[in-house]
């Protein structure tokens, strides 16, 4: 891996609307406020799934908001240049994506109240939603192959570098009180009380009939037909026309992918890297 990327502090970052003077300036200068709302993620986690919920859940169920706005101008982007300088016009209590890691995040978020919730996904599903994205997508460097891949993925040689020192430093925070730990695992399995726990996170109260309107129109269904989540407004732009942000969507499809050599690979890796972190952090089977 060697072209289309850009690099900063020694980790790659999509070629588009990424610059090293961007992600320093955000690093220094962008001011996290207390009333701030930090969505985080290592790329293909379901970041966008967890946008179009928290956006619901501010909308009390109601689909106008999500079903009328670009999804990346609901919750901005903080690291690249479009998101950055939309962040800093927005007036009010923000919501704010991110995928970056923790030793870049912006220095201020670290003495503000601000909450963040940290989405987390089983790697092995994260490889191969990104293997799939990442191939369609115009601006970052094309894996040749699943196996190309699994050795990018393995080294973190790959946009926003290494899953395992991602998710390692943010999960450093887990006992503050501004921080949620989230899993893709547990809104697939139980979204209801997923959408529970967020609320009580965020302090936000839904009627029942509410609630039902945010697991309707957050579904897998209803947000691959929402033009304004889907990302089908980057097709031919930023995607290939093959391209998808809504794939399958499921649990465990990793096991579709992986060879035998490979998913025993990974097992021994991640038992290097993880083992000293509790394991309940880590939901799926
Ligand atoms: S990105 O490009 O990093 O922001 O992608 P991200 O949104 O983090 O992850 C994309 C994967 O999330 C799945 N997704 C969903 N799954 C279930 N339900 C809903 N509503 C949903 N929305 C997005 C999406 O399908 C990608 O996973 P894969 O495995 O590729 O299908």
């Amino acid at each position: 891996m060697t072209g289309k990327f850009v690099w900063f502090e020694g980790i790659p970052f999509p070629s588009l609307d990424y610059s090293p003077e961007i992600l320093r300036e955000v690093q220094e200068s962008f001011l996290v406020k207390d009333e701030d709302v930090l969505l985080l993620t290592f790329p293909k986690s379901g970041t966008n799934w967890l946008i179009e919920t928290v956006c619901l859940i501010y909308s009390k169920g109601d689909p106008k908001w999500v079903q009328s706005e670009p999804i990346w101008d609901r919750s901005p982007w903080v690291e690249n240049k479009y998101g950055y300088e939309l962040l800093k016009e927005k007036e009010g209590p923000r919501l704010i994506s991110s995928h970056l890691p923790i030793q870049v995040f912006p220095k201020s978020f670290f003495n503000s109240k601000a909450k963040m919730i940290y989405l987390i996904r089983n790697p092995r599903d994260v490889f191969v939603s990104g293997y799939f994205f990442w191939r369609s997508a115009k601006f970052v460097e094309k894996p040749e192959s699943l196996e190309e891949y699994f050795e990018w993925f393995i080294r973190g040689n790959m946009p926003f570098g290494s899953w395992f020192d991602h998710t390692r430093g943010w999960m450093s925070m887990r006992d503050k009180e501004n921080f949620l730990i989230l899993s893709y695992e547990e809104m697939k399995w139980d979204m209801r009380s997923a959408v529970e726990k967020i609320c009580q996170f965020l302090g936000k109260k839904l009627e029942p009939e509410e609630l039902d309107s945010v697991l309707r129109n957050s579904s897998f269904q209803a947000m691959k037909e929402n033009n304004m989540s889907n990302y089908s407004l980057l097709k031919g732009l930023h995607l290939e026309e093959n391209g998808h942000l809504l794939r399958k969507g499921v649990t465990g499809d990793w096991k579709n992918h992986f060879t035998v050599a490979q998913a025993e690979i990974f097992d021994k890796l991640f038992q290097e890297k993880m083992a000293d972190l509790p394991q309940e952090l880590f939901p799926w089977e």
